[in-house]
């Protein structure tokens, strides 16, 4: 990691700026340069250094940390519900059976076309004989990238795997940086930040329903959101910390930790009325 960096954008006199021109987006950029960014995390729960031994974020291999994402499928139709199965195997070759809970459970998985749309959060489950099995059905064809986050002996490890989707497929340019997104009902405002030691800052989403602050968000994952964020271009998959306890609440927050620069995609999770609800976000981190 080389020098800090921070969301500029979210400061309070960009965003006051930014009522003029919409759309101005997020962005992050370099100011104390050689701060020490091995500042320990603020969120509970993980345990795992912002990067691996050699630098690289997490998602971006099927091994890392004597850890092996084995999938039993590669493939998957469009449209079709397929049964996704794959086990995590040492570096023994065993198959890895005994996982911690992290987040509620003890496995997440994660699929987004490389495009970074088509994103599905899934909680799969593990047979007797450690592999993890769970409905997908992929909207469109394409290349897809399978993210297995798991936490094993209280380290946390994010293996990623591509997976694909026969077929003429398109490719999604990345929405340009905004700080409101909708889904159905609702909308949801990013907003906020302060600075960080390191590269890593505060995010706090706030979430409205047919124009009205919603105060009362229900846990989702052990916390009040669960935000997941990947790096355009490679799909390296952030390290993400909720700083809101599993209460009702009015907004979530989360510190994220920016590898370098370049264009994120936040993929935020909230949960009410009993249903999840799911908007995306461009944010751009300037060199
Ligand atoms: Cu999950």
């Amino acid at each position: 990691m080389t020098g800090a960096t921070r969301i500029a954008g979210f400061a309070a006199g960009v965003v006051a700026v930014a009522g003029a021109a919409a759309a101005v987006g997020l962005a992050v950029g370099p100011i104390d340069r050689g701060h020490d960014t091995s500042a320990g995390h603020g969120g509970a729960g993980h345990t795992a250094a912002a990067m691996d031994d050699h630098g690289s974020p997490p998602g971006l291999a099927v091994t890392q940390d004597g850890l092996s994402l084995v999938p039993a499928v590669r493939t998957a139709v469009a449209g079709t519900a397929t049964q996704y199965a794959f086990r995590i195997v040492g570096e023994d070759g065993e198959t890895v059976r005994d996982f911690d809970v992290e987040h509620d459970r003890a496995m997440h998985l994660i699929v987004v076309r490389r495009d970074l749309t088509g994103f599905q959060h899934l909680h799969p489950r593990m047979d007797a004989d450690g592999t993890w099995r769970t409905p997908f059905t992929p909207d469109a064809p394409g290349t897809y990238r399978v993210f297995a986050d798991f936490s094993h002996e209280g380290r946390s490890t994010t293996l990623g795997v591509d997976l694909g989707v026969p077929g003429a497929a398109g490719h999604a340019e990345l929405p340009a940086p905004a700080e409101v997104a909708s889904a159905g009902p609702y909308t949801v405002r990013l907003q906020g930040s302060a600075v960080q030691r390191g590269a890593e800052s505060d995010l706090a989403f706030q979430v409205s329903r047919d124009g009205e602050r919603v105060e009362d968000l229900q846990p989702y994952l052990g916390a009040r959101g669960h935000l997941v964020a990947l790096r355009e271009g490679d799909l390296a998959f952030l390290h993400v910390h909720p700083l809101d306890d599993a209460t009702p609440g009015p907004s979530v927050r989360f510190r994220v930790e920016w590898p370098g620069a370049g264009r994120y995609r936040l993929f935020l999770q909230v949960r009410h009325d009993g249903r999840i609800v799911t908007t995306s976000f461009t944010v751009e981190v300037r060199a």
